[in-house]
């Protein structure tokens, strides 16, 4: 049998959805134990302040037992990878070493099966929403990371929250249009990386899109976020199919 990929993002892991915690623990079990490689691409957690918070008392007890059950995966063999979501990208080293993941940027390229694959979140593909692309390019330097975990754990979460609210309120007064991703932002990437295909997520618009650039066909395969519905790609034997299942 040839190796299964899989591919998952947007599971807004949260205390507040421990049907979605259930869904993936019973994910790992059913379809990850047979797995190679699991691609988590962004906004596995809806919030993460810190790694520091894992040494915070009282522990989150949905946290470690998701902790515990990743690392026991990859003790298994399983290839476990992570990216940044635009809600976790403070996710770091103390993360993965817990787990046994590593930490891929945003962009990467990988080779599945005979197609190179360029692996993103999604959210930089957003290029018309230019108020979040400035707090993206804010957040993401390395003077604002340290300020940010340099602050008491209480006012991380309430700002957290904060973001969270602002983010909510805005997605509901801004038009669909630019909350999705550019489409000649996605070409000029595929292009710049040479890919045939793009797998991402981050607009919780799950669709395979066909592209054409000139002579060529190309596609981008769109995860779903996990919300009664969990989505996730399937690769192996060189077809790589865009499935669901329901919960709880
Ligand atoms: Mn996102």
């Amino acid at each position: 049998m040839s190796a299964l990929t899989l591919f998952i993002s947007d599971l807004h892991l949260d205390q507040n959805r421990p049907d979605s915690t259930r869904a993936f623990l019973n994910f790992l079990d059913s379809h990850a134990s047979r797995a190679q490689s699991l691609y988590i691409l962004g906004d596995f957690f809806d919030t993460w302040i810190g790694d520091d918070y894992l040494r915070h008392e009282p522990k989150d007890a949905a946290i470690e037992e998701i902790l515990t059950r990743l690392k026991q995966c990859t003790d298994n063999g399983l290839k476990l990878y992570f990216m940044h979501g635009n809600r976790d990208f403070l996710l770091g080293n103390e993360f993965m070493q817990r787990t046994g993941g590593k930490l891929l940027c945003d962009p990467t390229v990988i080779q599945l099966g005979s197609q190179p694959t360029l692996l993103m979140h999604g959210d930089s593909l957003c290029t018309q929403d230019t108020e979040y692309m400035n707090f993206r390019a804010e957040s993401r330097s390395p003077e604002w990371i340290q300020d940010q975990l340099s602050k008491p754990i209480s006012q991380r979460i309430a700002f957290a929250k904060h973001l969270r609210n602002v983010s909510m309120k805005k997605n509901s007064q801004t038009a669909e249009n630019i909350l999705d991703v550019d489409y000649q932002e996605v070409i000029n990437v595929m292009e710049k990386h040479g890919v045939t295909q793009l797998i991402h997520g981050h607009t919780h618009r799950p669709k395979i899109h066909t592209i054409s650039i000139g002579t060529e066909s190309k596609k981008r395969y769109v995860l779903g976020d996990w919300d009664n519905h969990a989505w996730y790609l399937s690769h192996q034997c060189e077809t790589l199919q865009l499935l669901r299942f329901d919960y709880p």
